[in-house]
């Protein structure tokens, strides 16, 4: 057992005793009680915590008592909250270093501001935090997009090659695309994490099925949406960053792993991608030096933005053809809404795959601020918008519930297809954009 992980059991207990505490029934335990650190033995079978009591002797006295008569209680919850399969057995210390109540006001300052310093990390800090770990799955989001698959896949391979056991959670709608980067790094079905970081989510609420169990207890988030709701323990955000995998590449740097080609071709997927070949708005020079960097560490950029951008199946072919054919340019040719009906799916047997990417043809025509992607999903409307700098995407999705990025957003309407596109365009009509 190495320190690293010692460290780690200590840390994990200081915190789940600290809750813990505050559900023993005992009155000797009340009042100001705080945990002010834990010292488990190197083979797990003990541990020492010091305990610190806002009061006198007796008050202390009286208190440990009763932390040791609730050891059974608190030991077995401990074990139950962290998932270990050995919990140490407790012996509960009176922490002297503590005597009066201006100190234990400065430190649950401190704690405060300590808690605060650590949600929010900086790359060099996450990537601190990440070496503390093991046994970490990588979650994705619903739709999962190229940043969403290589910035897990890479970070996956970046902990790897620290000798950590990291893995990708299965996200079911991974294409085959998206399978031929992450497959190799899935989590096998028996892997128990000790650690969840979630990569290119914005919101618990977009964490992709089968990650229900997890969404309340993710360790570490790193995204780069403006619209991100703060939902782990700690979080590494860069609205700045024009893909997930901007940032994984940092801090896959600040962790000292070598670029290797597998990490380069994972990161280059999710950064052109996110890109769309380096042409949205959001591509920033930073990231054109990061592509650079890519690619002299081996990347396939020719093969990977084939690949992703310029191969068509026939059915994709077909749906264009469907889709140029019936869009409607509006707003004096500032708006371009097109729809996808599932008929029309059927019709070309067009797998999901081959829906890839397609919302961003609605800006294709010349002059087209706006453009509106409609698609029926589970007998609803799903739109997903794209813009210039007119129009601001994620305002006109909150209206209807949805969000994202300023220049391509998305929200689902309770209507049909053709219902949908109406509702949108009064709304338009009512912004007063054109
Ligand atoms: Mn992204």
């Amino acid at each position: 057992m190495g320190s690293v992980r010692i460290g780690r059991v200590n840390d994990e207990l200081m915190r789940t005793l600290s809750e813990l505490i505050r559900t023993v029934r005992d009155p000797r335990v009340s009042g100001l009680v705080s945990i002010v650190r834990v010292e488990t033995a190197p083979d797990l079978g003990s541990a020492r915590v010091f305990v610190s009591v806002l009061g006198d002797e007796q008050k202390s006295r009286d208190c440990i008592k009763g932390l040791v008569s609730a050891s059974g209680y608190l030991r077995r919850e401990a074990a139950r909250k962290l998932r270990l399969r050995y919990t140490p057995e407790l012996t509960f210390i009176a922490d002297e270093s503590i005597v009066t109540g201006t100190h234990i006001m400065e430190l649950i300052e401190n704690v405060s501001r300590d808690d605060n310093k650590k949600r929010v990390l900086d790359v060099a800090g996450t990537a601190e935090f990440l070496k503390t770990r093991d046994d970490i799955l990588i979650l994705t989001h619903k739709s999962p997009d190229g940043d969403a698959a290589g910035s897990a896949a890479a970070l996956a391979i970046a902990l790897s090659s620290l000798g950590k056991r990291a893995y990708v959670f299965a996200n079911p709608e991974f294409n085959k695309k998206l399978l031929k980067y992450v497959k190799p790094y899935l989590a096998p079905e028996d892997f128990a994490p000790s650690c969840v970081v979630a990569v290119d989510c914005a919101d618990a609420k977009l964490l992709s099925k089968g990650c229900e169990d997890y969404a309340e207890s993710v360790d570490l988030c790193i995204d780069h949406h403006v619209t991100h709701k703060p939902f782990s323990r700690r979080e590494c955000c860069d609205a700045t960053a024009a893909a997930c995998g901007e940032i994984i590449f940092d801090i896959a740097k600040a962790l000292g792993v070598r670029i290797t080609k597998k990490l380069a071709n994972a990161l280059y997927v999710a950064v052109s991608t996110d890109t769309g070949r380096f042409l949205h708005a959001n591509t920033t020079p930073e990231t054109h030096k990061k592509a650079a960097e890519l690619i002299a560490c081996g990347a396939d950029f020719e093969k990977i933005n084939r690949e992703f951008f310029i191969e068509k199946t026939r059915a994709r072919l077909a749906l264009e053809a469907d889709i140029f054919s019936n869009m409607n340019i509006c707003f004096g040719g500032h708006v371009c809404i097109i729809k996808l009906y599932n008929s029309t799916i059927e019709k070309n047997k067009a797998t999901d795959e081959d829906l890839d990417g397609i919302s961003a043809l609605s800006r294709t025509a010349k002059g087209v601020s706006l453009g509106v992607y409609i698609r029926e999903k589970d007998g609803m409307a799903k739109l997903s918008l794209r813009s210039d700098e007119k129009v601001n995407c994620a305002e006109v999705c909150a209206h209807f519930g949805g969000g994202g990025h300023e220049r391509a957003a998305g929200c689902t309407i309770n209507a049909t297809l053709d219902d949908a596109e109406k509702i949108i365009i009064s709304y338009i009509t009512e912004l007063g954009l054109f």
